[in-house]
């Protein structure tokens, strides 16, 4: 398979520092050897330009869109590309980075295909608008923005409107949601398969129902999206916004190796890996194994 690895040394989308540093440090750590290794012929397309925006200007559009016109013009080029690498038959793997980037990265498949389905492996939900949003961090917003939530710039980011169907979005791994994040879910109908459930039922029969509801959707093609804080804590430390009682790495695994086994998931992000947090590169080996794991499957 053709690969296309995509860094976005973004971090203003979790208003943290460090985060933009993990494109580089997972390359000096050796993520190409890792992926080359299977066979991929693997194409490092670099980092994404990042404008430097000084701190005055953090709340320019409001006290709850931190850092937005910045946020706005990565996705928009990001889109580009991975609009520009599926047209090329190559696979994209975007390396954040914070969350924000979703926004981009699924806008860019959304143009490429005429129906796609996102999945979205996440401790948070990350579908907060600038009303419900707690922080203002707009990776909080991403997949909120993408089904046509929140704030117009951001919906509108890359092509207007909203990018995805709600009844195509799978939440798995959930575990933290903000009091209007749960009204949405429920107003949207959003499948969620929170961390309770997974308890309760069992990693497999997650992967079965979505494999399921995929088929019964008839949606042919995924984008997906995962961020480091699915996995608990003792396992990947070195993210932003840890939350207990998460999955292990069998589960998530497990989760993945089903996923990509379906042959529909057309382009992946790996975000919020932090090394300024981590504990002795703990998590960015463990970021460099998912990586060699998923070009394996892939
Ligand atoms: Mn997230």
């Amino acid at each position: 398979m053709k690969i296309n690895i995509i860094g976005v040394p973004l971090h203003y989308g979790c208003d943290r520092l460090g985060v933009e540093k993990a494109p580089n440090h997972l390359r000096k750590l050796g993520l190409l050897n890792r992926i080359r290794k299977h066979g991929h012929k693997t194409y490092d397309i670099g980092n994404l330009y990042v404008p430097d925006v000084p701190e005055s200007d953090k709340f320019k559009k409001g006290y709850n869109l931190k850092y937005l016109d910045a946020i706005v013009e990565v996705n928009n080029n990001l889109a580009e590309i991975v609009y520009d690498s599926l047209q090329g038959d190559a696979f994209p793997i975007i390396i954040g980075g914070d969350h924000a980037l979703g926004l981009g990265s699924a806008s860019g498949v959304g143009m490429s295909f005429d129906d796609f389905g996102i999945i979205w492996l996440d401790a948070h939900g990350d579908i907060n608008t600038t009303e419900t949003s707690p922080s203002g961090n707009i990776h909080g917003m991403a997949l909120g923005a993408l089904m046509g939530k929140g704030d117009k710039e951001l919906v509108d980011t890359y092509s207007p409107g909203n990018k995805v169907n709600p009844e195509n979005v799978f939440l798995v791994g959930t575990r933290s949601l903000d009091e209007g994040e749960k009204r949405f879910v429920e107003e949207e109908n959003i499948s969620v398969y929170s961390m309770a459930l997974i308890k309760e039922q069992g990693i497999k029969f997650v992967a079965d129902d979505i494999i399921k509801k995929l088929r019964e959707r008839r949606i042919r093609n995924i984008h997906f999206s995962i961020d480091v804080d699915s996995l608990d804590p003792s396992v990947a430390p070195g993210t932003g916004t840890r939350v207990d009682d998460g999955l292990s790495l069998d589960q998530f695994k497990l989760f993945v190796e089903s996923m990509l086994a379906t042959h529909l998931v057309k382009s992946l992000d790996l975000v919020e890996y932090n090394p300024d947090l981590d504990i002795e590169n703990q998590t960015g080996e463990v970021v460099l194994d998912i990586l060699d794991f998923i070009s394996e499957k892939l």
